[in-house]
């Protein structure tokens, strides 16, 4: 019987359009671009292809479980959280397009060694975000944020890092899921490439994302409910009855990694939220690592993100560990949760 389906090769239009072509065009159309921005890039993919490597197999190699340490947020470090990270910095640092990163895992900036060139970049990451769902082969993520930096030469500091998440010169995250994903912007458009692991490039397979004005999903952890504030049950419940936008409860959907739950929403529109509570008033999520690039996807994609009270893109970092509650995804369900909750 003939098949019905035939998962042949990439589409035509699909072949050859790699990651790197794209980043390259983009490069092709900047006045006076030097190429920085295109080696970053490629740094950030070959590390995204490596964890990728790892992570899918995990079960195979002792890379599952603790690590033995826990991180400067205080969370248990599992051992792909510490490869991840090693794998980013050490993929970047030589390429001399950086002269400072910093990453949620690390309590301080993240110096490049004397004898590598300090670059025009800031690079700022979340190496794997979600890792409590490794050991149950969930999706999970990394996440990244590029700023220029603001200091004149030599290496970069923390006032490098400690920028508003509108002077994002990129921002991306890889998700490790069913596929490997990663989705990128510069601020122009959100576009989207699939990993073919048998020819180990990125395909573009979403260009120019736009999320929906309006979702028909919530995204945010319940068992949370009894430390919210009036106004965030208030929320919640109106999106779970007959008075919701549409006439209809919206549907929950909820994986625990920001990246995966993310994605989702701005393929298919909706609204995640990790609002802040009466024990954490501004949440859990970092504004460096998690928050802000997430922001400035949404956003070029024609969505937005708040912190219930402002858009994110317009904190001002204190510390490389700030957090802020987050309500992010389809520009009129985020307005939606910030009347209720502001
Ligand atoms: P909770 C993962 O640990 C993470 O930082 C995000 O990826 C995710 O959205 C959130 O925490 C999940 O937190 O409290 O619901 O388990």
């Amino acid at each position: 019987m003939e098949p019905t389906h035939s998962w042949g090769p990439p589409h035509p239009e699909q072949l050859g359009w790699t990651l790197d072509r794209h980043i390259l065009e983009r490069q092709r159309s900047t006045p006076d671009a030097t190429g920085d921005f295109t080696g970053l890039f490629q740094s950030i993919a070959l590390a995204g292809r490596m964890i990728a490597s790892r992570v899918h197999k995990a079960g195979l190699s002792d890379v599952l479980g603790r690590a033995g340490e826990t991180n400067v947020q205080g969370e248990e470090v599992q051992k792909l959280d510490v490869l991840a990270n090693q794998v980013l910095v050490r993929c970047v640092e030589a390429g001399g397009h950086v002269c400072v990163m910093a990453s949620e895992e690390n309590e301080d900036i993240i110096p490049i060694p004397a004898h590598f060139p300090h670059g025009k970049y800031v690079l700022m990451f979340d190496p794997l975000d979600g890792s409590s769902n490794i050991d149950v082969c969930m999706s999970i993520g990394t996440i990244f944020s590029i700023h220029r930096r603001t200091s004149k030469s030599g290496p970069g500091t923390r006032e490098d890092c400690l920028q508003k998440g509108t002077s994002q010169v990129a921002a991306g995250y890889i998700l490790y899921g069913s596929s490997t994903v990663l989705v990128y912007t510069t601020g122009d458009g959100v576009h989207g490439f699939t990993l073919d692991p048998l020819v180990g490039e990125f395909f573009l397979s979403h260009e120019n994302i736009r999320i929906p004005k309006r979702g028909s999903t919530y995204s945010v952890n319940e068992g949370n409910t009894s430390k919210w504030s009036p106004g965030m049950r208030e929320w919640v419940q109106w999106l779970k009855s007959d008075e919701a936008p549409g006439g209809k409860p919206y549907g929950l959907r909820y994986i625990g990694t920001l990246v995966a739950d993310f994605h989702r929403t701005l393929l298919k529109g909706g609204v995640f939220a990790y609002p802040g509570d009466v024990k954490n008033p501004n949440g859990k999520l970092r504004l460096l690592y998690e928050c802000a690039p997430m922001a400035f996807i949404a956003e070029a994609a024609g969505g937005a993100a708040s912190t219930g009270t402002q858009r994110v893109l317009d904190v001002e970092p204190e510390t490389l560990h700030d957090r802020v509650p987050l309500f992010i995804g389809s520009a009129d369900d985020v307005a939606d949760a910030v009347r209720h909750v502001s």
